[in-house]
C-alpha cells in the first residue's frame, strides 16, 4: 500500500477529470483486469458464469464459495427476508406509465426503506436483496397496467423464479428466461469499486443513510445514458442496424463513425480486450438462440466492428464489451422494450454494492468504516479575485 501511495502523485491535470484514476480505497469483493475483466473475490468471471445467482451473493458476502451446506442455509436465509410489503403495491400503482424503468427502481427501492428499515447494514442488504425479484416483477406487471390479479410470491423458489413467476408473461419459454436472466444477473454484479453507481452507494452510505437510499442512489447514478443506460441503448443500435450481412453492417458502422456517433457495444475503459462477459453470452446466445435475428447481428457486428474501430489508433479498445450481447438474449426471451433492460442491470447490482456498502460501513478501517466522503475541491481563480 504504502509503495502504491508514493507512486500516486495528484497534479493539476487531475482536477475536474471525474477522480479518474485517483486511488481512492481498496475493494474486497472485486477488481477488474484488461485481459480477464472482472473477478469477484479473485475468481475471474467466466468460472464463475454458470453458478447461481444465490451462490454468487454468498460469494461477494463472505469472500468465499458456499459449501452445499452453507447454500441451503443461504437460500433458507434469504427466503425468511424475502416479504414485499403489501404497500409497494399503492406506491407502483401510483406511479406515472411512461416514467422511466429506472426511476421506478429507484422509487420502489425507497419505498421498501420507508416501509421496513433494521438500521443494520448486512441485515438491510440482505432483506433488500431477498427482495428485489418481487419488487422486479411488481414493477413490470404495474407498470404496465397488468397490475390485478398479480399471484402470491413464493419465496421457496429460485430469486430468477421468483421474478419468471410474479411477471407471468405469456407465450415466452419460462426456463429459458429463467436461464438467460441468471447469467446476466451473476455477470453484472460488481464491477469494482469505482464505478458511478457504486461510488455513489457508498458516498451516500458514508454520511450514515440507510443501505435503502443509498442505493435507490446508486440506482439513479446507473440511469445515465454514459453508465447503466449503455445496455438499452446497445439494444436500440441493434434494432438500428436491422440486418446481419457483414457488407451492410459494415457500411452500418462506418456510417455511424462518419457522423461522430458511437458504435455501442464495443470499446471500454479499462479492458483492452474482448469483454469476457460478452464472450459468456456469445456462447450462451450460440446455444439457445443461433437463429435470432438480433443475435444474428451482433455475431456479424463481433466480426466487422473491431476491424473497423482498429483502424483508429485513437480507440484502445475495439473489440466487443458486455452490452453488446445482453440486449439480444434478453429480447430473445420476452423483453422487447430495451427502455428496461438498466432495471436488470440494476438487480444485479444490488448484490455488489450491497455487499460494498457492508464492507466499507463494517470491515473498513478494523471495523470502524471508512469515514464520510470529502474529497477536496480547489477554489476556481475567478472565485478567489471575486473575494479579494
Ligand atoms: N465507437 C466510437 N468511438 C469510440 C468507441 C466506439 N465504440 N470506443 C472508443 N471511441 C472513441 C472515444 O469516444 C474517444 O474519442 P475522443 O478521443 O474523441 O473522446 C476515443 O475513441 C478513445 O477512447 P478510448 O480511450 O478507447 O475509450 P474511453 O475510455 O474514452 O471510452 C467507452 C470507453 C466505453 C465510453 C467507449 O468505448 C464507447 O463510447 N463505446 C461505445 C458505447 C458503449 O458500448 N458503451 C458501453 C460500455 C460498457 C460499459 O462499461 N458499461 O457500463
Amino acid at each position: 500500500m504504502t509503495d502504491d501511495n508514493a507512486l500516486f502523485t495528484v497534479t493539476g491535470d487531475h482536477l475536474n477529470t471525474g477522480l479518474r484514476g485517483v486511488p481512492v480505497g481498496t475493494c474486497r469483493t472485486s477488481f477488474v483486469t484488461p485481459d480477464e475483466g472482472v473477478h469477484y473475490c479473485g475468481y475471474p468471471i467466466a468460472e464463475l458464469a454458470n453458478l447461481q445467482p444465490e451462490d454468487v451473493i454468498y460469494l461477494l458476502f463472505n469472500k468465499e464459495l458456499p459449501t452445499p451446506e452453507q447454500a441451503l442455509a443461504f437460500r433458507a436465509d434469504l427466503q425468511k427476508r424475502a416479504v414485499v410489503p403489501s404497500g409497494l403495491d399503492e406506491v407502483f400503482t401510483s406511479l406515472p406509465k411512461d416514467g422511466h424503468p429506472m426511476d421506478w427502481l429507484s422509487v420502489g427501492i425507497h419505498a421498501l426503506g420507508m416501509m421496513d428499515t433494521t438500521g443494520d447494514w448486512k441485515e438491510d442488504a440482505l432483506n433488500l436483496i431477498a427482495r428485489m425479484p418481487r419488487m422486479m416483477g411488481l414493477l413490470f406487471r404495474h407498470r404496465e397496467g397488468r397490475g390485478d390479479n398479480i399471484p402470491e410470491d413464493d419465496p421457496s423458489l429460485s430469486m430468477v423464479q421468483r421474478f419468471v413467476t410474479t411477471l407471468e408473461m405469456e407465450g415466452v419459454d419460462d426456463a429459458l428466461m429463467e436461464q438467460i436472466l441468471s447469467t446476466y444477473l451473476v455477470l453484472h454484479m460488481d464491477h469494482g469499486g469505482g464505478n458511478l453507481s457504486t461510488f455513489t452507494g457508498k458516498a451516500i452510505a458514508s454520511g450514515h443513510a440507510t443501505v435503502y437510499a443509498s442505493l435507490a442512489g446508486s440506482m439513479n447514478a446507473l440511469s445515465g445514458p454514459l453508465h447503466g443506460r449503455a445496455n438499452q441503448s446497445c439494444l436500440e443500435f441493434v434494432l438500428r442496424v436491422g440486418t446481419s450481412d457483414p457488407e451492410q453492417v459494415e457500411a452500418f458502422v462506418r456510417n455511424e463513425l462518419e457522423a461522430k456517433r458511437p458504435v455501442f457495444g464495443f470499446g471500454h475503459a479499462v479492458l483492452r480486450s474482448e469483454d469476457p462477459r460478452a464472450t459468456v453470452q456469445f456462447a450462451l446466445g450460440e446455444r439457445l438462440c443461433p437463429d435470432d435475428e438480433n443475435f444474428k447481428i451482433i455475431r456479424t457486428l463481433r466480426e466487422v466492428a473491431p476491424r473497423v474501430l482498429s483502424e483508429n489508433p485513437k480507440i484502445s479498445n475495439p473489440n466487443a464489451n458486455v452490452d453488446i450481447a445482453s440486449g439480444a438474449l434478453l429480447h430473445h426471451v420476452g423483453f422487447t422494450d430495451p427502455t428496461y433492460y438498466t432495471t436488470f442491470f440494476g438487480w444485479a447490482r444490488v448484490a455488489g454494492i450491497g455487499a460494498q456498502i457492508v464492507d466499507e460501513r463494517t470491515v473498513m478501517r478494523h471495523g470502524k468504516g471508512t469515514p464520510i466522503y470529502r474529497p477536496k475541491y480547489m477554489a476556481e481563480e475567478q472565485t478567489l479575485r471575486h473575494l479579494e
